[in-house]
């Protein structure tokens, strides 16, 4: 069985349900490991799967890319949500009239090169909005949708980063 090795409860629980919405089942190393700093998400990823002790295992390394503030969180992103957290982004975000941003999602798996990206467009809120979800899920509106994907986790489940890169991912292994 293919095991996600992740510290982060709510990526593995997101994952299993769309990797068994493909029938596919998922075991969890719940072990983080040292994220090697670097300039984009594939290279984390890439550069985390050398030091990761495990066979059969994909990670998967995700962010928030703000365009307003040059792509910051980023890779940055689990940094920042454990320090000025969503009130400290809509802090940075005030007067701020360009709200786009992305999530990237970026999966590798354990003796493979190749990586599978997903990503989702949409924009900062302007209050935190939303009881579901996690992280920075309170302050990011889909494109062409109101409500924030803490509001909406059903149609966050559909269409997120993480589910764009499991579907990747899932073609990739049925291939
Ligand atoms: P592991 O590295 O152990 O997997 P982590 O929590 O450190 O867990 P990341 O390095 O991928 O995970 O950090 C991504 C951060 O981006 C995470 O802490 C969240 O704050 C945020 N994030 C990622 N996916 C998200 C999502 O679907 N919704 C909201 N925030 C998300």
């Amino acid at each position: 069985m293919l095991r996600f090795v992740t510290s982060n409860e709510n990526k593995f629980r997101e994952a299993r349900d769309i990797m068994a919405a493909h029938g596919i089942e998922i075991g969890w190393i719940k072990e983080g490991y040292t994220e090697v700093q670097a300039d984009t998400i594939e290279e984390v990823v890439r550069e985390s799967l050398k030091i990761i002790p495990y066979e059969d295992v994909f990670i998967e390394d995700s962010g928030i890319f703000i365009r307003a503030l040059g792509g910051f969180p980023g890779v940055y992103s689990a940094y920042v949500e454990n320090t000025i957290k969503n009130p400290g982004i809509l802090k940075l975000m005030e007067g701020v009239e360009d709200r786009r941003a992305e999530f990237v999602s970026v999966i590798g798996v354990s003796g493979e090169d190749k990586v599978f990206k997903g990503v989702v467009k949409g924009n900062i809120a302007h209050s935190i909005r939303g009881e579901g979800g996690f992280g920075y899920d309170p302050i990011f509106i889909p494109e062409g949708r109101e409500k924030t994907f803490a509001e909406d986790p059903e149609y966050k489940s559909q269409v997120s980063h993480r589910r764009r890169a499991l579907d990747e991912f899932v073609r990739y292994l049925s291939e």
